[in-house]
């Protein structure tokens, strides 16, 4: 698909209004959204981590390609998240202490606003005390933490000892998932479940909460 094929193109060299353009004429011909993300957006976005890895890509290139993402991202939003009026429930969801990457984050609190739930987000860089605070401010049924980096994964263990130690690890479900992160790590912090990805995560949470 050529339109698939100006997306992918346009996250790769860091168009935002390629991509955002891009976007708005793959919708206008009739293409799912679902499909513009998987095969547009997320597959240019992986292309761009393993030119990363290959050390053709750099940081810079690696944000403007982020930036033309979200761009793209933005004119889907409509379209992902459904009208549905009744709440599912409320999730506070964050990346975590030390880790600046939201896409992923962005797009699961889309994914989860589109499955009926009320979404907080407390943004990115998200210490242990600030997840804990925002259960007691906004009572959620859900906490979902993102994270990226390797070394930034063990302040998901750290955020449920954190709850543990406040009490209030009984209220709510912990929830965890980025790139690194992989079901036997969820269990080994125990953490209440984990998904590969932003559709997975919001079928994950309506079953939680179910
Ligand atoms: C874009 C990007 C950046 C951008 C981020 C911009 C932004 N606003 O997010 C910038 C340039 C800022 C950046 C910086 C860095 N990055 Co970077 N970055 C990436 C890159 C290329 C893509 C990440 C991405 O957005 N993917 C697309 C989204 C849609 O996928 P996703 O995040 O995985 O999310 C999906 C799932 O994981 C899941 N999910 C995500 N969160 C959650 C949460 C829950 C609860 C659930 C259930 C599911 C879920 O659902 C999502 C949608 O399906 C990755 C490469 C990669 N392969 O991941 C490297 C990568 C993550 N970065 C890496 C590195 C090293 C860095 C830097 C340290 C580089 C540096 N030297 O400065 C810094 C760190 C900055 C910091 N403190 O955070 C490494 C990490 C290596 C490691 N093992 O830890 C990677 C893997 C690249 C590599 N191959 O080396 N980065």
């Amino acid at each position: 698909m050529e339109i698939i094929k100006s997306i992918y193109q346009a996250v790769l060299e860091g168009d935002m209004s390629g991509a955002k353009d891009g976007v708005e004429a793959a919708l206008s011909e009739g293409l799912a959204p679902d499909t513009i993300m998987q095969e547009g957006l997320i597959a240019a976005m992986s292309e761009v981590g393993s030119l990363f890895e290959a050390g053709d890509f750099f940081v810079p290139e690696m944000l403007i390609s982020a930036r033309a993402m979200q761009a793209g991202l933005s004119v889907l939003k409509p379209m992902l998240v459904a009208s549905g009026s009744k709440s599912a429930g409320k999730i506070v969801i964050g990346t975590v202490k030390g880790d600046l990457h939201d896409i992923g984050k962005n797009l699961v609190g889309m994914m989860m606003e589109g499955a009926g739930f009320e979404v907080v987000d407390l943004g990115t860089d998200v210490t242990p005390e600030k997840f804990v605070q925002s259960v007691k401010d906004s009572q959620p049924q859900i906490i979902a933490m993102s994270a990226l980096l390797t070394t930034t994964m063990s302040s998901m263990g750290l955020t449920i000892k954190a709850l543990e130690a406040a009490g209030l690890r009984g209220q709510v479900k912990v929830i965890i998932g980025g790139a690194p992160v992989t079901n036997a790590y969820a269990e080994q912090i125990g953490a209440d479940g984990f998904s590969p990805d932003a559709s997975a995560a919001a079928r994950l949470a309506k079953s939680l909460v179910a």
